[in-house]
């Protein structure tokens, strides 16, 4: 899954795809790439980050996933706001990721009145006050109960299971220490028995991890985070840099599962 952000202020990419001729460009780039799925969001929610008004927001995505759903790419839309999923499915979005993991009724209704799949994320609390000293008890399991709630709820308003995908939310309301658990033990959410999507590219815990502080130069410790997540379950990589994180992903593959 390769990231698309048409905001002026994502933390590693802000403003470069503002203009849609710039953004429609890059989805082409990164389909060449080999990236299966295009997700495009028009809100950061980078820590800290404040929410912006939906019109913004709607202004924002949907001249680019209309063009890009005209040309038949597969589109996720990634958003927290039931007005901004409805219109983007409608303008040609096959998925629906959604950050704050359908906590809003709203979003569970367009899930249920769509054949969008989605995307369940955990996030605690929100991007204003997630990395405010986050706690747990046991982490792993806090986050795969939440994501099977989320599920349930989901499935209970009439979303088939099988266009569920969970997401432990590397970064959202989470320590160095508490990312680092999760994708150790992501085989335990994996076990839930969704597809699991995982985000790892060119965050914060990279850089903590590396001292690399630019987040566009992160694409080392990306790319191995990428590779573990896929080692213990992860179905879907969320990444900036789709080329080189194709190219290890194949070869993870290939040693994993003998996909060549
Ligand atoms: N991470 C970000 C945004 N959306 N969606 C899913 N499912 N999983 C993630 O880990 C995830 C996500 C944050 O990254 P980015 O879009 O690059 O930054 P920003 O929120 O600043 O736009």
């Amino acid at each position: 899954m390769g990231v698309l952000n048409v905001t002026p202020d994502s933390f590693s990419d802000g403003g470069r795809y503002a203009d849609p001729i710039a953004a429609i460009d890059r989805a082409h780039a990164m389909a060449a790439e080999g990236a299966l799925i295009i997700d495009v969001g028009g809100e950061s929610t980078r820590p800290g980050a404040a929410p912006v008004d939906a019109h913004a927001e709607l202004a924002r995505v949907r001249p680019i996933v209309s063009a890009l759903g005209l040309e038949g790419e597969c589109l996720s839309i990634d958003t927290r706001r039931a007005e901004i999923a409805r219109a983007c499915v409608e303008a040609g979005a096959s998925i629906i990721n959604d950050v704050s993991g359908f906590r809003d009724p709203a979003m569970v209704e367009v899930a249920a009145g769509c054949d969008a799949g989605v995307i369940v994320m955990h996030m605690l609390g929100d991007p204003v006050t997630m990395q405010d000293a986050p706690t747990y008890g046991d982490v792993v399991s806090e986050v795969k109960d939440y994501l099977q709630r989320q599920a349930f709820r989901l499935r209970d308003a009439g979303v088939a299971p099988e266009r569920i995908a969970v997401d432990p939310g590397i970064g959202f309301g989470k320590t160095l220490e508490h990312n680092l658990e999760l994708i150790r033990r992501l085989s335990e959410i994996a076990a839930l028995g969704y597809p699991v999507v995982l985000g790892v590219s060119r965050k914060r815990f990279i850089g903590e991890l590396t001292g690399v502080t630019e987040p566009a130069e992160r694409l080392a410790g990306s790319v191995a985070a990428a590779v573990l997540g896929v080692e213990h379950g992860a179905s879907v990589i969320r990444a900036h840099d789709v080329a080189a994180t194709v190219e290890a992903l194949a070869v993870t593959s290939a040693v994993l599962d003998g996909t060549t």
